[in-house]
């Protein structure tokens, strides 16, 4: 039955960090009934974007898998270096080849929802297939906040670098956020992104709705003032689904990792991982490696020396370096591999989290109540972090500026280290992060805000 059951496409950008909120919604919106199309492009530019997508699409034979071939990458437009960055502006000059491919499928479509980083080229065919559109933000609803701003005086005062490092920035949202928290990409009036994400500030406002990966409780006041119109006047309605859950076609074969944590007492380890994007230089690798090692907790570190996977050929031993290498031997694990993150957090002998504060991450953390200690490394990292701090879901040690800024000496990491695990503000930030634990799984069970939310959108499709 048409009527019952509204058909939905999905356009993600690059990146791990977009991929996967995409793919939870889509086995979400299954899950609700819908039909479902996921747009996928070849080849993707990470190796787990690839096998991601594959075994999404093994878990669910019902989902219809389209490609969209794209135009080639073409460096001079794109003006960038960042291969993710590279694919997205593809995908967004190849954005006119959607509409025939689109109104090809059956039954008809009932909406579509694309990347925050695709929101200008998608509008247009959205409203050539008079289809309603929705842009899935996927960071935080804070850092929507400021994206929503990028068309107003703000942005403007931002790139004529008027305001001080000192100042806040005048979004109506509570506490104000800090200058110092802008994404260092914004601060450069001629950065592509900045160009890009601007154009889209100014655009999203055609969209039929916008979709975060958060709840309630966590972004309260955020979502407020995105929805009451004190962020921008003319916003389309903000719809909190989230934490979008951790879902079994994610993980691969069950490795070493969750083998070892079994091992360890409950609530004992630290894990430590600054996401799919961030390569670390080799100084502050092994500032971090002599960290753990003197916090004396045990660990599970995942280390990147390159930004796409593809690229990563140093063996472990040549990064860390044999004394390392030795000390680390029996109260650890290294890995330079893809780990199943979320299952890694899931697990009780994972106490605490060292994290970039990717928006992903951090929801992962609160969905499963673990504690953080957030070094931000860029982009909407300092934004989260923030968010992260406010609702006791855990510390954030601002001295330590962007991860590219300083290099960050061990002693200090591991006595950050010990004050998220053992001191007495730790047992409080225990508390505080199984909270947020609670109400992130409230939000989405049974009657749940964020259930009630997305069944809400779904309705609108079949009106
Ligand atoms: Br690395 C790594 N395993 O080994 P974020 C990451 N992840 O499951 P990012 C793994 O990738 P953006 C690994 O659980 C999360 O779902 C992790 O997303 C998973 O940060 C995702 O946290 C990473 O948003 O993306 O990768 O920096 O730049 O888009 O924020």
């Amino acid at each position: 039955d048409l009527h019952l059951h509204p058909h939905v496409a999905l356009l993600p950008s690059a990146g791990m960090g977009h991929l996967t909120p995409f793919l939870r919604l889509a086995a979400s919106l299954v899950h609700q009934k819908c039909r479902v199309t996921v747009l996928t492009i070849h080849p993707s530019v990470s190796h787990a974007e690839s096998q991601l997508i594959s075994r999404f699409f093994s878990a669910f034979p019902q989902v219809t898998q389209m490609h969209f071939p794209l135009l080639p990458v073409d460096p001079s437009t794109a003006k960038s270096e960042d291969p993710f960055w590279l694919q997205r502006d593809a995908i967004r000059r190849s954005a006119y080849l959607l509409s025939p491919l689109l109104s090809t499928l059956s039954p008809p479509l009932s909406a579509l929802i694309y990347d925050e980083f695709l929101v200008s080229p998608l509008i247009p065919i959205s409203t050539s297939l008079s289809l309603p559109g929705y842009t899935f933000f996927t960071s935080s609803a804070r850092m929507c906040c400021l994206f929503a701003s990028l068309s107003t005086s703000v942005a403007d005062k931002i790139n004529s670098g008027s305001y001080r490092l000192s100042d806040h920035l005048e979004i109506q949202v509570t506490p104000p956020i800090p200058v110092s928290s802008i994404p260092p990409l914004f601060m450069n009036p001629n950065s592509i992104l900045g160009t890009i994400l601007k154009e889209d500030s100014r655009e999203v406002i055609k969209s039929n709705g916008i979709l975060i990966n958060t709840f309630e409780m966590l972004e309260q006041d955020s979502l407020d003032a995105l929805n009451k119109g004190r962020v921008r006047k003319g916003l389309p309605p903000v719809y909190a689904i989230g934490p979008l859950e951790p879902c079994e076609f994610e993980i691969g074969e069950r490795g070493l990792p969750l083998k070892w944590l079994n091992d360890q007492p409950a609530g004992s380890v630290v894990y430590v991982s600054f996401g799919s994007r961030t390569a670390s230089i080799m100084e502050q690798i092994r500032e971090i490696g002599h960290g753990l090692v003197g916090s004396g907790y045990r660990f599970i570190w995942v280390v990147k020396t390159k930004e796409v996977d593809r690229d990563e050929e140093e063996e472990l031993h040549e990064v860390l370096g044999h004394e390392l290498m030795q000390k680390i031997q029996g109260k650890g694990l290294v890995v330079k591999h893809w780990v199943d993150q979320s299952e890694i957090l899931g697990h009780k002998a994972v106490g605490g989290f060292l994290s970039h504060s990717g928006w992903n991450s951090s929801m992962e953390a609160a969905y499963h109540g673990v504690r953080m200690l957030a070094w931000p490394q860029h982009g909407d990292q300092k934004i989260n972090a923030e968010v992260v701090e406010m609702s006791g879901l855990g510390l954030w040690v601002r001295s330590w500026g962007w991860g590219h800024e300083v290099v960050v000496k061990g002693e200090e990491i591991g006595e950050r280290i010990k004050e998220m695990m053992e001191s007495e503000s730790s047992s409080l930030l225990r508390v505080e992060a199984a909270h947020v634990g609670e109400e992130a799984r409230k939000a989405v069970g049974v009657c749940g805000s964020s259930e009630t939310t997305l069944k809400e959108l779904i309705q609108e499709w079949n009106d």
